[in-house]
């Protein structure tokens, strides 16, 4: 943990970005913000292995609070550069989500860098949704009342109860990569994909298929009327400059 706070000074915590394309159009409509940590020379590491370490820490709310204002900072860039209906979606853990702090900082957030809240989307598991949801509950409606959007994410790994798709103010549901990458493989995985797809539209919410690695994926995808598509297919997460790069590319054309 020490070796964290001491990356979080020194700039060794790094945002990479993974664009969401509209399944339909093949536009560029968001972006992931994704964590890494660079130790040592060479070495990166994923949120998936030192979040844990940090959650029991109170490093958690500053690692968590740099992610939310690193992403709508260069959000704002983004936007200020012509791409200003462009999305951006960050990752909240179990802990921050628990915290009244975490409200109070995406506003502060969102009034320093003057974006749009709607342009915010916050990323939650639905494991970490259910550990306390009345707790959840409250926070998830304060933050939908200052206008950002929620994302389900992971969906399908856990419970998938429809009760609390219906209780939480849930804006998006993000298919889990398990899933989507297995829908040309077995007929399991692309009935649930339809399924899912349909009960998010059935409830007004938008889908997300995450993890989409094949054309034939896709394609599958774009047939069933799935919302929106991320993946390796069109994108690995990549640097700032690299996205704005991919987004001028995709501008003048000199990109399919
Ligand atoms: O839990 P969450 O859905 O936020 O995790 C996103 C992770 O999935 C990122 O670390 C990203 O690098 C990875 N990822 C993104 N696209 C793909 C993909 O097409 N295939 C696989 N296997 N992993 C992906
Ligand atoms: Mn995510």
């Amino acid at each position: 943990a020490s070796d964290l706070r001491e990356a979080l000074r020194n700039d060794g915590l790094a945002l990479v970005y993974q664009p969401i394309f509209d399944a339909m159009t093949r536009e560029i409509v968001g972006v992931e913000a994704l964590l890494r940590w660079h130790r040592g020379n060479d070495e990166q590491i994923g949120p998936e292995e030192f979040i844990p370490v940090i959650e029991s820490t109170e490093l958690i709310h500053d690692v968590g609070s740099w992610v939310i204002d690193e992403a709508c900072h260069i959000c704002k860039q983004w936007h200020d550069a012509g791409y200003d209906s462009l999305l951006i979606s960050a990752n909240i853990s179990a802990i921050e989500l628990d915290q009244s702090q975490l409200l109070n900082h995406v506003e502060c957030a969102l009034e320093e860098t003057d974006l749009y809240p709607g342009t915010l989307e916050l990323e939650i598991t639905e494991s970490v949704l259910m550990q306390d949801a009345e707790a959840s509950l409250k926070t998830l409606q304060a933050l939908k009342e200052i206008g950002v959007k929620i994302a389900i994410d992971d969906f399908g790994t856990a419970y998938s109860s429809l009760n609390y798709l219906k209780r939480f103010p849930i804006d998006i549901i993000k298919i889990d990569k398990s899933i989507a990458n297995n829908v040309g493989q077995d007929l399991n995985s692309a009935t649930i994909v339809t399924t899912i797809i349909s009960l998010a539209h059935n409830l007004g919410v938008t889908s997300l298929a995450e993890g989409v690695e094949s054309k034939e994926q896709f394609d599958f995808l774009h047939d069933e009327k799935c919302d929106r598509a991320q993946g390796y297919l069109f994108s690995k997460p990549i640097s700032s400059e690299d996205l704005f790069y991919l987004l001028e590319q995709k501008k003048t054309g000199t990109l399919a």
